[in-house]
């Protein structure tokens, strides 16, 4: 039993983390013989939050693990599918399948929204937070604002949307890459001024970590840059800001002031890195106001989550769905060239692109058969090449 407040992996595949109603509903199948019935059930969802018109599906290993050795089998879009809640006819788009006895995986319905509803939110607003970034690059600084045990799920997720980098050990590894930070307030506090801290930083790090001097903890942050550009010279490669609130004012005017300074005395090539409660709309702004680079936390770590519903859609093969939601087996066709996605029902053929007429790919794909796993299950690293390829793609489109 862990001493914090988490389930064990075990307890997880076991189904402890279900809803009671799922283990209530398997015994009023056990008791009235319903606990043989096959069932195809999919995961969809009406609306993204913040209104956004696409999301970044995100999670889909952890179903893998999590459904391994359960007699189902289970088709799902690839991990990082950047996706439409409804295809381009209004109808909702299945993103994952499992087709078996109901009565067999109920209980796990519970855990695989866990991962993927939270996962695809931070995935999603990360998205959107590197496309106003742009080639800039954005750090994922949120993980002090969640639990710790989610750290690596937090971070992967938003390294699969696009951030750049993650600050954390444990997450770094989670996505095979090396973990990205600055310098913290507490260090200049420790010694006492600002040069000493910044001299000691870079006197006891290895060449490997960016000399990037935090320049906002006791000066106005024009002066301390140019401080911290005269103590380190050609070693600086940027100066962190991280104003706090209550000195914030015009953050973009700031920016454009130690840029200024900055190139007034010879280091244009020194960066300016921005964090602190920033949002998507705050890395646009700051973005054109000159800033170099983001730390983002809350806004991304914190995202809310995506709706995803999981509903039965076939009952012994025969199309069986409530209210609001289409009966029968689905597959979602995508034109991998202008990114329209059409549904159909499984047992039809695919369609021709009805805008470029080029032939569509199917979307939903094996990745758990008899229990399984059968699906690819990329590195983080490809996994988020080919999230932020699909990203321009859909730029692209008129
Ligand atoms: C921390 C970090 C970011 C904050 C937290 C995380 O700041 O530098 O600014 O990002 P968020 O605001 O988007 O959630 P502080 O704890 O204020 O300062 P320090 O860098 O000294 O830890």
């Amino acid at each position: 039993m862990s001493r914090f407040q988490v389930a064990t992996e075990e307890e997880i595949r076991s189904g402890r983390t279900t809803d009671v109603y799922f283990v209530r509903t398997k015994k009023v199948m056990e008791a009235k013989g319903r606990d043989r019935v096959r069932v195809v059930a999919e995961v969809t969802t009406g609306a993204l939050p913040d209104q956004r018109p696409w999301g970044v599906l995100c999670g889909i290993e952890e179903v893998a693990r999590l459904f391994e050795g359960a007699p189902v089998d289970i088709h799902s879009m690839p991990e990082g599918s950047v996706f439409h809640p409804q295809d381009i006819n209004g109808v909702r788009m299945p993103l994952l399948t499992v087709e078996g006895v109901y009565h067999d995986f109920c209980e796990l319905e519970t855990p695989m929204l866990g991962f993927i509803c939270q996962e695809s939110g931070v995935s999603t607003r990360a998205a959107y937070v590197k496309l106003a970034a742009g080639r800039k690059p954005v750090v994922a600084f949120g993980a002090r604002r969640a639990h710790p045990a989610l750290t690596p799920a937090l971070d992967r997720a938003a390294y699969i949307g696009g951030v750049d980098g993650v600050s954390t050990l444990r997450g770094a590894e989670a996505i095979g890459e090396a973990p990205m930070g600055t310098m913290p307030h507490s260090l200049m506090i420790v010694f006492g001024d600002q040069a000493s801290a910044w001299r000691a930083y870079d006197e006891s790090l290895g060449p490997e970590v960016p000399r990037v001097a935090l320049v906002d903890t006791y000066w106005d942050e024009k002066v301390e840059a140019v401080k911290a550009a005269e103590v380190l010279g050609d070693r600086l490669s940027a100066v962190r800001l991280d104003t706090p609130g209550s000195r914030r004012g015009d953050f973009p005017s700031i920016i454009r002031e130690v840029r200024w300074e900055l190139d007034l005395r010879g280091h244009s090539g020194v960066g300016i890195f921005v964090s602190g409660g920033l949002d998507e709309e705050a890395v646009r702004t700051l973005g054109e106001a000159g800033a170099d680079g983001f730390g983002v936390g809350t806004y991304v770590s914190c995202a809310p989550a995506v709706d995803f519903a999981f509903d039965i859609v076939e009952v012994e093969g025969r199309p069986s769905a409530k209210r609001g939601k289409l009966g029968g087996r689905k597959q979602v066709w995508r034109c991998p060239r202008c990114m329209v996605d059409i549904v159909r029902p499984a047992t039809e053929a695919g369609p021709g692109c009805p805008r470029c007429g080029g032939e569509m790919e199917e979307m939903l794909r094996p990745l758990i058969r008899g229990g399984e796993i059968v699906g690819e299950l990329p590195e983080p690293k490809e996994i988020r090449r080919r999230t932020l390829a699909q990203i321009d793609l859909m730029k692209s489109q008129p």
